[in-house]
Parts: structure tokens; sequence; C-alpha cells
């Protein structure tokens, strides 16, 4: 039986996450994956964060609200605020239907942003994942990406830079360092793909990974 042809009931669902510093060019990418998803026949429920849920979306603008000085302990735990709202109510009905859920950053930011970035300890950020998410994304692609050409593209934009694209160069380069050592500590579940290539070769390689991700996961 191919991989179109296996009825709905019988797929397993499976929590995916895109993940990248600031301008690495998630939104694209997003599209390309929720095609080649549903192409294989999986019904797809797309999600960010933070936000993705009512009261998640209410967090993240009290997050990126630049008017907001927030110290890092009370940016840590509305990061994991909005993600226990999200995985109750969304992330774990969809999976539990054989749905594919694909998020727009997930837990390993906190890693990278809160962790790297903050420089809040790695070990409390993982009981916060123990005691309130329970899970660790299947897949996760990681758009890596220099982060002066990142913040280059997503000031291109012209909008009005939020309170955590405010922070300081170094603060970047920590966020991409955890991003990169994680990646480095887990490569079955985190691949790499060089986003400094033109946005088609980005998509295709993000496309290829997860492929050969569906591909496994599928195997009977
Ligand atoms: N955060 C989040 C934490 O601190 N902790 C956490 O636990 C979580 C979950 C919000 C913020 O919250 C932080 C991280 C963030 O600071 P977000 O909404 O994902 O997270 O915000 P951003 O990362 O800021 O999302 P962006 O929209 O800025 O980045 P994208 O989506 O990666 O960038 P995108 O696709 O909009 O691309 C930026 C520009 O570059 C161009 C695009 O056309 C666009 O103009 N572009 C390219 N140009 C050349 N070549 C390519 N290959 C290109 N790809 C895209």
């Amino acid at each position: 039986m191919t991989d179109t042809m296996t009825p709905h009931a019988l797929r397993r669902g499976a929590l995916i996450s895109l993940e990248g510093g600031e301008g690495a060019g998630k939104t694209t990418v997003l599209v390309a994956l929720r095609a080649r998803l549903e192409a294989r026949g999986h019904a797809v429920v797309g999600t960010r964060e933070p936000g993705g849920t009512p009261a998640g979306e209410a967090i993240r603008a009290l997050l990126l609200d630049p008017a907001q000085p927030l110290v890092p302990n009370t940016e840590l735990l509305l990061m994991f605020a909005s993600r226990a709202q999200l995985v109750e109510t969304l992330v774990e009905p969809a999976l539990a239907r054989g749905d594919m859920v694909l998020a727009d950053r997930f837990t390993d930011a906190s890693f990278a942003y809160q962790g790297g970035g903050r420089g809040l300890p790695m070990g409390l950020i993982a009981d916060l994942e123990r005691a309130f998410v329970g899970r660790m994304p299947d897949f996760t692609l990681l758009l890596d990406l220099d982060v002066q050409a990142g913040l280059a593209r997503a000031r291109s934009r012209g909008a009005p830079a939020d309170r955590i694209e405010r922070e300081k160069d170094e603060f970047f380069e920590r966020v991409r360092g955890a991003y990169r050592a994680r990646a480095a500590a887990q490569p079955q579940r985190i691949g790499v793909v060089d986003a400094s290539q033109p946005v088609e070769a980005v998509v295709q390689d993000a496309c290829a990974a997860l492929d050969a991700f569906l591909d496994r996961w599928n195997a009977p």
C-alpha cells in the first residue's frame, strides 16, 4: 500500500515544529510544509507559539509588547502558560484524532531564547517541559541563519520591532548557539536547514527532510 493510500484512521498524528532565529524564513517554509503534508494525505492543524489559542494570543500580545518590561522568569512562565493552554486544548486533541500538528515554534524556542538568550537554567526549562507539556515534538526543523542576515531580513519587512526583536545582537548569537547545540545533541529529532540559501532551495531542503521523517513515521 502506498503512503497516499493509507487510510487516515490508521495514521498516527505527529507534532512537527519549525524553529529558527529572527527572520529565518519560517513563514514561507510553513506554507510549503503544510502543502506537503496535505499532499501525502494528512489532516494538518497549524498553530504558533507563543499563541495559538485565544488565551495564548493574549499572552503573546503581552510578551511581545515593547512597552512591557518583563523580567526573564516572567517571560519564561508566560511562554509556558501559553504552551500549557495550547497543548491541552489543541495539540493533544489533534494528535488523538491522528492529525498532524504543524507548530511555528514549540519548546525548543524556550530552551534557545530563555535558556540561551536570557541565561535561565536549562534544567528549569526541562522541568517545566516535563510538568506542563509532557512531550517533545516528534520532528523539528531548524532554519539556521547568520544572526545579522536574519535581523536584516526581519527589519526589511518594515514592521516596528517587538519587545524581543529589540534585544542586542549578542542575545541572538546566544539563541542561535543554543538552537545549534540542541540540534547537534538530538540529530534524530532536529533537522537543520541552511536558511541562507534562496527561498526555493530552503523550501526544497525542508520538504526533503519532512519526507524522510514521514517515511520513518508511517513505516509499518
Ligand atoms: N519566543 C517564542 C521565545 O522567546 N520563547 C518561546 O518559547 C517562543 C515560542 C515570537 C517571538 O517569541 C520568541 C521568539 C520570537 O522572538 P515568532 O512569531 O515566531 O515568535 O516571531 P519571529 O521569529 O520574529 O518570526 P518572524 O516572522 O520574524 O520570522 P520568520 O517567520 O522566520 O521570517 P519570515 O518568513 O517572515 O521572513 C522574514 C523576511 O525574510 C524574507 C521574507 O520574504 C521576509 O521578508 N525571506 C527571505 N529572503 C531571502 N532569502 C530567503 N531564503 C528568505 N526567506 C524569507
